[in-house]
C-alpha cells in the first residue's frame, strides 16, 4: 500500500515556500472527531511551522465529510484565501455508504480544483477501520494534516 511507504509527515523542509503572506480556509468534518481534530492540529501547526499567521487561518468545520464539498466551495467563492485545504475521516461500514461519499467527495474535490481559481487541497482520509485512520493522523504512518499543509503552501505559490 502506497501509504505504508510514505511517511506522510515526512518532507524536505526547505524545499516548502514561506507562508507568512498567505491566507489559508480549512474545512473539517465532525464525523469521526478523534481523528478529524488530529489531522486539524496537524494542518495548522505545519502551516506555522511555515510562517503562517494563526489570524491568517480560518477554520470552519462541517457535520460530515460530505458537505466538505460545499464547505470547500463556500470558501473558495468568499475569496481571501491562497489555498483551501478540505479534512476528513470516512470509515468503512457495512453498507456501500463508504463508496458512495468516498466518489461524492473526491468527485466534487476534483471539481471544484478543475473550475475554480485556488487549489483545494484533498485531506480525506479513507480506511477500513479507526486503527488505519489513527496510523495517519499522526500515529506510524504521520499526519495527513501535515502532509496538506505542506501541498496548501506550494500550491498557493504555485
Ligand atoms: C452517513 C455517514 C457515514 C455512514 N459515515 C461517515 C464517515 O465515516 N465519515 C464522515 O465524515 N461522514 C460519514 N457520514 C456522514 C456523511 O458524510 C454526511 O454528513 C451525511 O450523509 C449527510 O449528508
Amino acid at each position: 500500500m502506497a501509504t505504508a511507504l510514505h511517511h506522510l509527515s515526512d518532507y524536505d523542509f526547505d524545499k516548502v515556500p514561506d507562508a507568512s503572506n498567505m491566507c489559508f480556509g480549512i474545512v473539517v468534518a465532525e464525523w469521526n472527531p478523534t481523528v478529524t481534530g488530529a489531522l486539524l492540529d496537524g494542518a495548522v501547526n505545519t502551516l506555522k511551522k511555515h510562517g503562517a499567521i494563526p489570524e491568517n487561518i480560518h477554520v470552519k468545520t462541517v457535520p460530515g465529510s460530505f458537505e466538505l464539498i460545499y464547505g470547500a466551495r463556500q470558501m473558495v467563492l468568499n475569496g481571501g484565501y491562497d489555498a483551501v485545504i478540505i479534512l476528513g475521516s470516512v470509515i468503512r461500514g457495512e453498507t456501500p455508504h463508504f463508496d458512495y461519499i468516498c466518489e461524492g467527495v473526491t468527485y466534487g474535490i476534483a471539481r471544484l480544483n478543475a473550475t475554480q481559481e485556488i487549489p483545494v487541497i484533498y485531506g480525506l482520509l479513507t480506511t477500513n477501520d479507526l486503527q488505519q485512520a489513527l496510523d495517519r493522523c499522526g500515529g506510524k504512518f504521520g499526519n495527513k494534516g501535515d502532509e496538506c499543509a505542506v501541498v496548501a503552501i506550494k500550491m498557493a505559490k504555485f
